[in-house]
């Protein structure tokens, strides 16, 4: 690998580009080995610093290139297209370029590339350096023109249609824009139309191109994106500013969705959606997607990043937003608590490994690797938390400022926070280091109680992170109620400001002691580390008025159960046992929180609890302490769980709050009765299903006790034409396979016809379920371990950014024993081993193992 493809950037040597753009004018000419892009940009020198014309360009065949029509002296690399400023007009300039690519030929779907047959672009974050010869930066932003030109029916770009005839087609995006925000699409696709009018009583048609065949499964999505549109208007004053708004589906996409101007490409597993073929999880997300590609419309693409370190300018903000659309349009408790369970699995764990990082990082080798859980959602917490601080009316008063000061430009979260400071009077520099210091601060909590006083004692501190030694205090909001012993609430929420190391809060005139519910809402991003015993959690399991600390309170006492079963061999007590059915009997709570509440800690959850624990966690025992508090459940439940399941049927199906909720009880219930009805039930569900959550969350539960494989059979014969529904059925065998066959499964269904390295949700259908299934992944065998980073390896000459992701499923080696240890570091001195490695890999494994 060159100096230059490994060079790492670093935060502090942001400068202004030399150039700006004006606009630009970009004519394509399609065919699949040979794409000729034409490009025509009007360049103006930057005053504040004038200097050589530096253009990204990688993987083009350069055919002519000119300045003012005349050829100059330019210096080209594999990297680079450079024109001294000596040789460039001191004014504005037009810099014209011929370049030759070929998007049959990308695998690593970044660019312009194609899709069965259909040609898309993904630009973010830089990929358009390999579409043609441009200044690929955020800061850049400009005007662009497409002309598009290829036999194909359908012929799209960013902004609104200007003209088009037989074989091609202009657009023309008048709102400047940075390169990682166009896009192209071309095929033989069919469209599912509608239309929105924004409040301003402007008409805006909405489409969503789909592959012929699909037609019938865009209902859900139109929806969700005209609910989005108005939740917009009405939440954020934001309204829509093209004529035209366009989803595309594409099966090869390496991640969910992009939030292209005016043209969204989205994974077809987040838009497509049908009864029959998607789970309630699935059209929540494709709802929660859908938002949050169009949301990016004002947070991200009328407002973008200076530069990729800003990234959690856009994201944080946009998942907080669509996660605040989801709760609106469903339940906020039911919400959060889902919202709380991906932030431990997936922030919580990247926080506490080799993979730590500022929720705005300092330096990167490749900024792919940094689309991360801490950019994402721990960004959406820094936003909530501020939201909490300021209170609702500033924040929609800080939001109002941001948009109206910084409309049309590329900022920083300085300019962010600024305009909440201007817009509240509020000092938040303390506030500001949520963004620069990484890891997950551990909050203490001791309680003092004398004549009529409760003392709540916080103390706070943040293990050390790669780079980071030491931590400082952060600013912690801490929304606190006070329950009183006949259950009634005698303090309602309160926040606390946390600011210094340690700190006390005090609530006086108090008769009799309250219990303390602390972190209600989960406050803030932090592990609470509290005393407390199994009668209290069970208090507040049965009182509290929060949702989220009442299934916290059931989940608590579910872990406590299991670290004692997996440490000392113990038996699930009958409180704990008789706690939890009466939540699960309790009618006048909505059945998708009773679900949740039953659900148990995952396994890598517990593996990291026992590892913070100081000890060493056993993967196998972890497992089967596991299934064995799942039978002990399902035992002392057996006499309410076949009326559950009855009552919860849901006779028309309907993806909404109500539906999903009844069906997640459901599934939860028959997951227990499986293990005492020897499937039968599992089995009649299966066979009568009409919607796909029940037809999947059937057969979860017979493979999860060993059963099924006649189900799955015919689960293969139905849906072997659907490619979507066929990922859950890679998937779902290798996730629910016991710890000794997951690796062996996952190996033979490599050999399945119907298994492609080129698929990315395909790869991930069979290698995610395989991290996922935390003891097959963990088998000592070494097993899995081997094939990921064998699989690994291939897959990263097709696509090096989707290996560097799965690559971090080796984050947590640290945690295991020695053995394991040596293992998963031999896996990974295997891979840094292999010749041409990509530097989005490389840099993913270097950081793993610690370099
Ligand atoms: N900005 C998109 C996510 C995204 C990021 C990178 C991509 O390619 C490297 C693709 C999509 C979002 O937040 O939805
Ligand atoms: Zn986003």
């Amino acid at each position: 690998m060159s100096d230059a493809a490994s060079e790492t950037i670093y935060l502090k040597d942001y400068t202004e580009p030399h150039h700006w753009v004006r606009d630009v004018h970009l004519t394509f000419r399609l065919a699949p080995k040979a794409t000729r892009v034409l490009s025509r940009i009007t360049f103006v020198p930057n005053a504040e610093n004038g200097g050589d014309l530096i253009l990204n360009g990688e993987e083009l065949t350069l055919i002519t290139a000119t300045v003012d029509g005349a050829i100059v002296p330019m210096e080209v690399s594999d990297t680079h297209l450079r024109i001294k400023s000596a040789d460039l007009p001191q004014k504005p300039f037009t810099f014209e370029a011929e370049v030759e690519i070929a998007p049959e030929d990308n695998t690593a779907l970044e660019g312009l590339y194609m899709s069965n047959g259909m040609y898309c672009t993904q630009c973010e974050a830089e990929g358009f350096r390999k579409i043609t010869y441009y200044p690929d930066r955020p800061d850049v932003m400009a005007t662009f023109t497409v002309r598009v030109e290829g036999d194909y029916p359908v012929l799209l770009s960013n902004g609104n249609p200007v003209a088009s005839g037989d074989g091609w087609a202009e657009w023309h995006d008048p709102w400047p824009k940075p390169a990682y925000l166009f896009a192209l699409v071309a095929g033989d696709l069919v469209n599912h139309a509608g239309s929105f009018t924004t409040k301003s009583g402007k008409d805006v048609e909405l489409n969503i191109y789909v592959r012929r065949g699909d037609e019938d499964k865009c209902a859900f999505g139109m929806q969700a994106l005209k609910d989005a549109m108005a939740w917009d208007e009405k939440t954020y004053g934001r309204e829509y500013d093209l004529d035209i708004f366009n989803i595309v589906a594409v099966d090869d996409f390496n991640m969910g969705a992009m939030e292209n101007k005016g043209l969204n490409v989205f994974n077809s597993s987040c838009v497509l959606a049908s009864q029959a073929t998607s789970t309630d999880a699935n059209f929540e997300r494709i709802e929660g997607i859908i938002a949050h590609e169009y949301f990016h419309n004002w947070t991200g693409n009328r407002i973008t990043c200076r530069d990729w370190f800003q990234l959690c300018l856009k994201e944080g903000l946009t998942v907080y937003r669509d996660q605040m659309f989801s709760g609106d349009m469903r339940s906020h408790p039911v919400k959060r608590i889902e919202e709380v369970l991906t932030l431990r699995a997936r922030q919580f764990r990247e926080d506490n490994g080799p993979l730590a990082h500022p929720v705005r990082p300092e330096s990167f080798v490749e900024i792919n690797n940094f689309y991360t859980a801490t950019v994402y959602e721990k960004g959406a917490e820094i936003i909530g938390m501020l939201r909490r601080l300021v209170g609702d009316e500033a924040y929609r008063k800080g939001c109002d400022l941001y948009f109206e000061r910084h409309d049309g430009q590329a900022v920083t979260i300085e300019d962010w926070l600024k305009a909440f400071e201007d817009a509240t009077g509020r000092d938040l520099s303390h506030f500001a280091q949520w963004y620069s210091q990484a890891g997950t601060p551990r909050l203490t909590m001791s309680e003092e109680w004398t004549d009529g006083t409760l003392t709540l004692s916080f103390a706070q501190s943040t293990p050390p992170t790669p780079g980071q030694d030491e931590k400082n205090p952060q600013v912690i909001p801490i929304a606190v109620g006070l329950i009183g012993p006949n259950g009634d609430e005698v303090l309602p929420t309160t926040v606390l400001e946390m600011t210094e190391a340690e700190q006390s809060f005090t609530f006086e005139g108090l008769g009799a002691r309250p219990v303390a519910s602390v972190l209600r809402d989960f406050s803030a991003p932090v592990i609470l580390q509290r005393d407390m015993d199994a009668a209290t959690r069970a208090f507040l399991l049965a009182h509290d008025t929060d949702p989220f600390q009442k299934w916290e309170m059931g989940r608590m006492l579910s872990k406590d159960t299991l670290i004692d079963m997996i440490t000392s061999g113990g038996t699930p007590a009958a409180d704990y046992l008789d706690a939890l059915k009466t939540v699960l009997s309790d009618e006048s709570l909505d059945p998708a929180f009773r679900a949740l509440a039953l659900g148990l800690p995952s396994q890598d959850d517990l593996a990291q609890t026992l590892f913070d624990a100081g000890q060493t966690p056993d993967p196998q025992k972890i497992y089967e302490a596991r299934e064995a508090l799942r039978r002990a459940l399902a035992r002392h439940m057996s006499d309410i769980l076949p009326t559950l399941f009855r009552q919860h049927e849901t006779p028309q199906f309907k993806p909404d709050a109500d539906g999903s909720g009844k069906r997640a009880l459901r599934l939860s219930v028959l997951s227990l009765l499986t293990l005492l009805d020897d499937g039968e039930a599992a089995r009649t569900l299966f066979a009568a299903a009409d919607n796909m959550t029940e037809q999947e969350g059937s057969l979860q539960a017979l493979l999860t006790a060993g059963l099924g494989s006649d189900e799955l059979q015919a689960f293969e014969k139905q849906w072997k034409e659907d490619r979507l529904v066929m990922d859950k059925w890679f998937m779902m065998q290798v996730a629910f396979a016991a710890p000794d066959t997951a690796a062996a499964t996952a190996e033979a269904l490599t050999r399945h016809p119907a298994f492609t390295m080129k698929n990315p949700n395909r790869f991930r259908a069979v290698f995610g379920a395989l991290t996922s299934n935390h003891a097959g992944f963990h088998h000592d065998s070494g097993a899995a371990y081997d094939l990921l980073s064998k699989n690994l390896i291939s897959l990263d000459k097709l696509n090096p950014q989707t290996t560097a992701r799965m690559s971090a499923a080796f984050e947590t080696w640290r945690r295991y024993d020695s053995a394991r240890q040596a293992k998963i570091h031999a896996q990974l001195d295997r891979m840094l081993a292999t010749d041409g490695l990509s530097r989005d890999t490389t840099e993913m494994v270097t950081r793993i193992l610690g370099g």
